[in-house]
Order: C-alpha cells, then sequence, then structure tokens
C-alpha cells in the first residue's frame, strides 16, 4: 500500500464517516478505518465516488497509507474508546506523526494524552467539532488545540473543511495548548444549553402568558429570526413549533414527552466553571431545568401543589408582552454568553493558554449550534477591547441590556404572578443586578462566617484581617 493519504480517519460511526467525506470532498485522499471494518466497506461502497478513500482493514495498514508525517483522526467515542484506540496506535507512530481527537472528550483526558503522547515525540490535538452530522459534511466550526507546529500543518486543512462564516472566514482557530480546544467545546455546549432553555421559556411564555399557539408562536420566532436574534436556533425553534403530528393532527410540541435529556459537556461546564470559581448561572440553571423535567415521579408528586389561577392575556396585551419577550430573550443571552466567555477566559488563564476570545466568537459564526449574527458582535467587542473585562463592559452591549431591562422585569414580574418558571431568564437577571449593585449582602455572609467559625473578614476602610470576639466583648482583633 502507498502512504499517499494526507489524512486518516478511524471510527467511522455518523460523525467520522462524514467527516471522513467531508477531507475527500475537498480534494484529500483519506484513509478510512474501523473496529469494525463493515463499516469501512459501505462508507467506501456508498460514498466513493465522492473522493479518493484508501480503506484500511488492520492498524498497520491504516497507519501504512498515511503519509509523513501522519495525521490520524480518531473519531470514536469518548472515554475510554479514546484511550483504547490510542493505545492501538501510538505504539505504530514515529516522532512528528499526529492523533487528532475529534471526538467530545473532557479536557483534562486531552491534557493528560497529549503529555503522555509527546513524551513520545507525537503531537496530540485535542480538537472540538461542532455542527452534528451535517455540520461534520458540510463543514464544522472546529476548535483545536495542541501544539502551534501541529497546527502549522494541520490547520490549512482544517480551514478547507471548515464553516465559512458569512465575510467567508475559516471557522478554525488554533485555540492553544494541549487541551483549550476542548475547553473552548465544551463550553460552547454549556453555552448551547443555556440559548435553548431561554428560547424554551420564551415559548413557554408566550404560550401560557400570552395565550398563543404553537403555529403563532412559530411565526413570531420567525420574525424574530430577521432581526438581533438571527441564529439557527432560533429558525430550527420555528420549524419545531410549526411541525404537526402526522397521527394526530396536533402540534408535535404537544405530543412530545416534556422530559429533556443531557449528555456530558452541559454538566462538565457547570462542573468546571465550580472548580474555578466562574458564576455561570444560566447554564446551571440549563442543566438543572432538563434534570428537573426527567425527574418524573418528583413531578407527579408536586403536581397538586397550589399556584395562582391566571387568565391568558387579552389581543392587545399579548401582542405588547410578546415584544417585551423578545427583550427579556435578548438581553438573557447576552447573560449568558458573558458568563461562558468569562469560563474560557478563566481556563485560560488557569491552564495557560492564551485564548483569544475574539478569535473564538469568530469560529463560532459559522458550522455549530450556537450560530448566530449576534457573535459577529461579541467578535467586534474583543477586537475593540481584548482584554475586556466581561462583555456586559463593552458599551453597545451595555446599552442594549440597560434599553431591555424595564421590559425583562415586566416579564419576570408576569412571569411570577402566573406561576411559569423562567429559572434562565430570572438567573441571568439575577447576575445582571448582582454584577451593577453597588454592595452585596456579602458583607453579612461574611459576618455569619466570623460568628460561627473565627473565619475573619476585611474591613471597608482598613487594610488586614479581622475577627469579632463574639461570644466575649465583641471587641475587634486583627488576625
Ligand atoms: P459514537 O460516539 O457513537 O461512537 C461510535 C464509534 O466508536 C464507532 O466507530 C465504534 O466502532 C467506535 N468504538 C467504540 Br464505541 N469503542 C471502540 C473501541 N474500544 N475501539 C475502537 N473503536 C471503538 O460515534 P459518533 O456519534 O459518530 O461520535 C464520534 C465522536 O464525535 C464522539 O466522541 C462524539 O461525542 C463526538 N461528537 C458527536 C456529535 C454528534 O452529533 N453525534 C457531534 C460532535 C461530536 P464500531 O463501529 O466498531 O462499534
Amino acid at each position: 500500500m502507498s502512504s499517499s493519504a494526507q489524512i486518516g480517519v478511524t471510527g467511522l460511526a455518523v460523525m467520522g464517516r462524514n467527516l471522513a467525506r467531508n477531507f475527500a470532498r475537498n480534494g484529500y485522499t483519506v484513509a478510512v478505518h474501523n473496529r469494525t471494518s463493515a463499516r469501512t466497506h459501505a462508507l467506501v461502497e456508498e460514498f466513493g465516488q465522492e473522493g479518493t478513500f484508501i480503506a484500511a482493514e488492520t492498524a498497520a495498514e491504516f497507519v501504512a497509507a498515511l503519509e509523513r508525517p501522519r495525521r490520524l483522526v480518531i473519531m470514536v467515542k469518548a472515554g475510554e474508546p479514546t484511550d483504547a484506540v490510542i493505545r492501538e496506535f501510538a505504539p505504530l507512530l514515529e516522532p512528528g506523526d499526529m492523533i487528532i481527537d475529534g471526538g467530545n472528550a473532557h479536557f483534562a483526558d486531552t491534557r493528560r494524552r497529549e503529555r503522555e503522547l509527546r513524551e513520545q515525540g507525537l503531537h496530540f490535538v485535542g480538537t472540538g467539532v461542532s455542527g452534528g452530522e451535517e455540520g461534520a459534511l458540510h463543514g464544522p466550526s472546529v476548535m483545536p488545540g495542541g501544539s502551534p507546529e501541529s497546527y502549522a500543518t494541520l490547520g490549512p486543512m482544517l480551514e478547507k473543511i471548515s464553516a465559512k462564516a458569512a465575510d467567508g472566514t475559516p471557522c478554525v482557530t488554533h485555540c492553544g495548548p494541549d487541551g483549550a480546544g476542548h475547553f473552548v467545546k465544551m463550553v460552547h455546549n454549556g453555552i448551547e444549553y443555556a440559548d435553548m432553555q431561554l428560547i424554551a421559556e420564551a415559548y413557554h411564555l408566550l404560550r401560557e402568558v400570552a395565550g398563543y399557539s404553537p403555529a403563532r408562536i412559530a411565526d413570531i420566532f420567525r420574525t424574530w429570526n430577521t432581526g438581533r436574534l438571527d441564529s439557527y436556533l432560533i429558525e430550527i425553534t420555528a420549524e419545531v413549533l410549526s411541525h404537526v403530528d402526522a397521527a394526530t393532527g396536533r402540534p408535535f410540541v404537544d405530543v412530545v414527552q416534556d422530559q429533556a435529556e443531557q449528555k456530558g459537556t452541559g454538566r462538565w461546564t457547570v462542573q468546571i466553571a465550580l472548580d474555578l470559581g466562574v458564576p455561570v448561572s444560566g447554564i446551571a440553571e440549563a442543566v438543572f431545568a432538563r434534570s428537573l423535567s426527567g425527574h418524573t415521579a418528583l413531578r407527579e408528586a408536586s403536581g397538586g401543589l397550589p399556584g395562582p389561577s391566571a387568565e391568558p392575556l387579552g389581543e392587545a396585551d399579548a401582542a405588547a408582552f410578546a415584544d417585551k419577550v423578545e427583550q427579556a430573550l435578548y438581553a438573557s443571552k447576552i447573560v449568558s454568553y458573558t458568563q461562558g466567555f468569562h469560563e474560557i477566559q478563566a481556563g485560560s488563564d488557569e491552564f495557560g493558554w492564551n485564548i483569544d476570545l475574539g478569535a473564538v466568537a469568530a469560529i463560532w459564526r459559522g458550522g455549530c449550534i450556537i450560530r448566530a449574527a449576534f457573535l459577529d458582535r461579541i467578535r467586534a467587542a474583543y477586537d475593540t477591547r481584548a482584554d475586556l473585562p466581561s462583555l456586559l463592559s463593552d458599551k453597545s452591549f451595555a446599552e442594549e441590556i440597560g434599553a431591555a431591562q424595564d421590559d425583562w422585569r415586566a416579564v419576570l414580574v408576569a412571569a411570577t404572578e402566573q406561576g411559569v418558571p423562567t429559572p434562565g431568564f430570572s438567573a441571568a437577571l439575577a447576575y445582571y443586578d448582582a454584577l451593577r449593585a453597588a454592595r452585596l449582602p456579602a458583607a453579612l455572609t461574611q459576618g455569619q462566617r466570623d460568628f460561627f467559625g473565627a473565619h475573619t473578614y476585611r474591613r471597608t476602610d482598613r487594610d488586614g484581617s479581622f475577627h469579632t470576639l463574639w461570644g466575649g466583648d465583641r471587641s475587634e482583633v486583627t488576625a
């Protein structure tokens, strides 16, 4: 077998197969391999005419088919299967070769793998790939980590197969060394959770408070999609809401069980945020909302609890309310991105990745699930000031959220009065109000901690740590 493949893909389920086809369609010779070789043959039989594939039965054949330095993409189930594949292939590779993991790995695993393989002279490139199976085929948003040397040879190939933003820029950037790419992908997924939750709450409010039908709400989302909320998720929301179930003739959304699933990455985003001390309350509420929806027994046991008795709004009030919901949704969305970018900055500081937040916003503009016109604005905010402390410190976002706040508050008043749960909208507003507050009740919390645990406190008027002798004469001592 000649070593003529510029890239190889092992793991040919939906993602790997489509990624291999994407490389081949872009003119690369692609070696393909799968643990169960039936998948390899099926790919070549079905799609062989799309480009040049080299089907490999064994790991040795696969490695032999790759030109040097070898670029070997792993697209298998994250976790132990990825380690198993690395154990199988690493001994067959030579210094300078690259293993690219395009699965949804935890960034800590990626850091470990990168360290271990670096000792053998191999480059390990943990790479976030977003956009699902369609993105893998037609152009995903790609978030590679790993060494700058690996990006020098791999980057141009990724740029070719990636999605392109409206201005033609490839949706790929070298996020930073070792686990930076998988970290960025993790937070991307966390933001995706938050975006979906906020959209769901907007729908719920339009249904319960405004009294609109799913079809009418679909039209509202279509209108919103022509404005500042223009995004893939708003677009598909309109499609899902206007879909009618063929079997019953009822709105599709009314025949689907109201229990959402959650995979690892949303949960990881919150777990890591807790470790880093970053308040990502909007993302956390989105994960918890899905979790709560799945607690069937708990929900059944609580279904009879009292709530307000409320009537939907009249026609004129409902239309005005819908406009307010758009404001609340947009303001809450600004907050979730603020929180997500804060987490990326904190991860970058903690692990020394030097991630360019503007470049991250730019590569999410195409290919991925959270692609949105809004991301151009985020990129512009970081281009104007790379060390922006928070998106809310950007003048234009601050002005927009300021203009939205009255309606945002009014929506939450209506939600509370009518008993419609809005954990995402509410957490976002609480975050906004906490950040802008001159004083927070944390001073009282510090007092309590000093009272029961002698944890000490700092004063507003003097440097140093202090403790009050609560059990004695309540005099203050320097700690
Ligand atoms: P799956 O996550 O369902 O994994 C199936 C693949 O893993 C098959 O090729 C299977 O080989 C292989 N595999 C397993 Br399982 N255990 C293995 C082992 N011990 N050794 C070798 N191969 C093994 O595939 P997917 O949905 O295409 O996703 C691939 C990766 O991309 C995952 O990490 C996923 O999280 C990530 N991702 C998925 C999406 C999406 O929308 N699906 C989006 C973005 C990222 P077999 O054929 O022999 O069983």
